[in-house]
Order: C-alpha cells, then structure tokens, then sequence
C-alpha cells in the first residue's frame, strides 16, 4: 500500500496541541518566553514527553539534552526518520517558531497510530536543545554538536548574561541525557517551520518546497572609550563608546544595502557599560547578524565592517575587538529529500514553490550529516520573532500533512 492523497493528519489535534504548548512561558504580547533551559522550557519538554509516551513512543535524550520520541518499525534495523525542530523561543517570540515543526512530527506519529499504518523505517520525533542561541549564543547549538561543528565542553560552556552555563543549567532542570551526541546515525531528517518571512504569504503559496538556506555570520564587537560625566566633559575630550556602536549600526546597515536585495544585516544584541544616563558609555559590547545565500557576499560583508569599524574606531580612539560567535555557510537540501517534498504537495493538490530560507535552522546542521529537507507554511504579513506572530489552521495543517507524506513516504509504509 502506498500513501494516498486522502491520508491526513488531524489538524484540529494539532492546533489544539499548538494552543496547549503556547500556554507555556507566556510572553507579554499574546506570544511566548519559553527560553532555553528555563523552568518553562523544562515544563514544554515535560508535556512533550507525555504527549509522546501517550502515543507509544519510547525516549531518548542525549548529552545536550535534545529529546528523541521513537515510534517503531518493522524493521528495527532500519535507520529512522528523524522529524522535529526546537521547542525553546525567543524572549518576544511566537507560538509556532519551532513548535509547530516539533508537534506536526508527533502529530504524524498520532495519525500513523489512528490509521494504523505500519513503517519499515522507525520515525523518531526531535526537540533540538536552544535553537535560538539568544540565552546561549550560537543559535542551534545542540544540532551543530550533533553535527561535529562544535564539541560538548564548548557547547557546555556558553553563558548567558548572569553568567550561568549551559551545562549547569541543562543539569539544573534534569535534562542530561547519557546518549552520545551524534552518535544516533539517521535515514533521514526532516522538518517543518514557518517561513518567517513574507514570500509565500505575498505570492500566494500554501507551502514552501525550501531547496537551501542562507548562510549566517554573527561578529560579536567590543569596543572601549572612557567614561566620563555627560555634562562636564567637553565634546574633543570624550572617548564615546556608545557613539562607536551607533556609527558601525550603520555601517552594518550601508554594508547589507550594498549587496541588494539579498544581503541583510543588523544589530540586535547591545550591552551599554555602565549604562547610566549620565556617564559616557566606556565599553559596549554589541552582536552584528550578516547573512546571504552565497558565502563569497558573507565574507566581503565581514571584511567591509572590520576595515570599516577599525576607521571609526580610530577615529574616536577606541579600543576593538571582533570575535565570531556564531555562524554557518549557506545550505543546498539534499535532492531526494526535497523531491520527496515537492510530491507530497502535487500529491495533496497544494500550491507550492522553491524557497531559500532566509532564518536558519536546525537542519542547515543536520544535512552535513544526515539526507535532510525542510517543509515551510506562510506567516501573517512574514512576521517572527514577535509575540504577535500568527498563521492560520490551515497553513499548519497544509504543512503538517507535506511533511506527513515526506516522512511516510521515506519511511515506507508496510503492507
Ligand atoms: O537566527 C535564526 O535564524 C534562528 O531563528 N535561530
Ligand atoms: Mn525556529
Ligand atoms: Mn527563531
């Protein structure tokens, strides 16, 4: 038996189960904070694991603390297919950035049981430990130790601004796997996200067939003045950090400007030191986000801001440092993968198109490792990473149901 058109998942569970975990780390606007590695976060993964052992599903849980829900096969030496995305938000985030990729993955593993369909592959569902990298920078920090880019003593290490780390927080809310990270090998990866971004929403499109993923390069930048009294010090004799970081915003912004309509860049973390209303700034350290399909445009983005904050360092007569804290090269999908996606839309008569996806995510790390493909449904007006970022039921559930015959499909159904 193959997989017909009129299997479906159950978008009312879905959208119930989307509602039910956005109850979780509220934000303030009718969106979520649910950081990584919070009491919340660990209250989300709590309910993720019930919900998964309600539907049969055994779990795992590795050293970086990403979850695994496996749903067997009849073959349980089959390589499964992996399909999640990340339940940690943004600290002003939406109630469907990640959420929706994690739970359209158990909400297969609900309908396989509803239909009582069979699997040759296993099919395991993912919660991928602090996508955002907001608390902890890099973003998809578990996914990039999954993938060899980073060591776990580094991941480990990362700190937030109390200066906590990563791993005393992951052993703080109990979630320190004893599986090796990585050392699950898969048949495949795929995940579902909003686009967040306004393409599909503005061409008209139920669904994204995303073929790549732009490239990202975060340059955090340290900048030391002086401080000294705002009132009293004459203009010649101040030593502005605060007037440096606003120069190279701009730079950043004039830089991603010269490399239209692809390139963008900005600032979005700034720390002000002391950050009192009438002290000169004497240090600012502040987090540059640069990104673009082709790593060549990255590179000269990168080499444009360093030649172009030392001048206006200088100029000023401030002290800088540029560190990378964060960044990956830009992601072609692998092509059965994305195949496998595009035939599950014509199979269910969805409207769909090629995307690069201009966020990124944890597959862009999982394809060096693993054949992997990514399912995108529209946003409202393209908006993310705000509390008031919406879609509809029926782009998640459009979504839901490409992503359920790519996985399917993948895995095999058995007669
Ligand atoms: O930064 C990103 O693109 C992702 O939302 N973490
Ligand atoms: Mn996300
Ligand atoms: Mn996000």
């Amino acid at each position: 038996m193959g997989i017909s058109s009129n299997m479906k998942v159950n978008g009312q569970r879905l959208w119930d189960s989307l509602m039910a975990m956005a109850e979780i780390g509220p934000g303030v606007a009718g969106g979520n904070n649910r950081q990584t590695l919070t009491d919340d976060d660990a209250t989300g993964r709590a309910l993720f694991q019930q919900w998964c052992e309600e539907a049969g599903c055994t779990m795992g849980l590795d050293k970086m603390g990403t979850m695994f829900a496996r749903r067997e096969g009849t073959d349980p030496d089959a390589l499964p297919v992996y399909v999640g995305s990340h339940l940690d938000t943004q600290p002003t985030g939406g109630k469907y950035d990640g959420v929706l990729g994690v739970l359209g993955g158990l909400e297969i593993v609900r309908q396989l049981n509803d239909l009582n369909i069979k699997t040759k592959h296993p099919i395991v569902v993912t919660n991928w430990t602090n996508e955002e990298g907001t608390r902890f920078a890099p973003a998809m920090v578990a996914s990039g130790v999954f993938a060899g880019v980073h060591t776990l003593d580094w991941a480990y290490d990362r700190r937030d601004a109390d200066d906590l780390t990563l791993g005393g927080e992951l052993e703080r809310i109990g979630y320190v796997g004893d599986e090796e990270v990585g050392a699950r090998k898969m048949h495949a990866f795929f995940e579902l996200h909003i686009e967040q971004g306004p393409i599909l929403e503005a061409e008209n499109k139920d669904v994204g067939v995303v073929t790549h993923g732009q490239g990202l390069n975060w340059l955090q930048v340290t900048l030391t003045g002086k401080e000294s009294h705002t009132g009293s010090t004459p203009m010649p004799m101040r030593v502005n950090a605060g007037l440096g970081m606003a120069r190279i915003t701009t730079l950043v912004n004039d830089i991603a400007l010269s490399h239209a309509p692809n390139a963008v860049g900005a600032v979005g973390h700034c720390d002000v030191y002391p950050n009192s209303r009438n002290i000169i700034p004497g240090k600012v350290v502040f987090t540059i986000d640069f990104r673009h399909p082709d790593k060549a445009v990255i590179s000269d983005m990168e080499a444009k801001l360093r030649a172009g904050a030392k001048d206006i360092a200088d100029e000023i007569g401030l002290g800088m440092e540029i560190e990378q804290v964060g960044g990956f090269d830009p992601v072609k999908f692998d092509e059965g993968c994305v195949t496998a996606v595009r035939n599950a839309a014509e199979r269910l008569g969805y409207s769909h198109q090629n995307l690069v996806s201009g966020a990124g995510h944890d597959a862009c790390w999982i394809n060096r490792v693993a054949p992997t493909a990514m399912v995108m449904c529209p946003c409202v007006d393209g908006l993310s990473h705000n509390e008031a970022e919406e879609i509809t039921p029926e782009w998640a559930t459009a979504g839901a149901n490409v992503l359920f015959h790519a996985v399917v499909e993948t895995a095999v159904i058995v007669d």
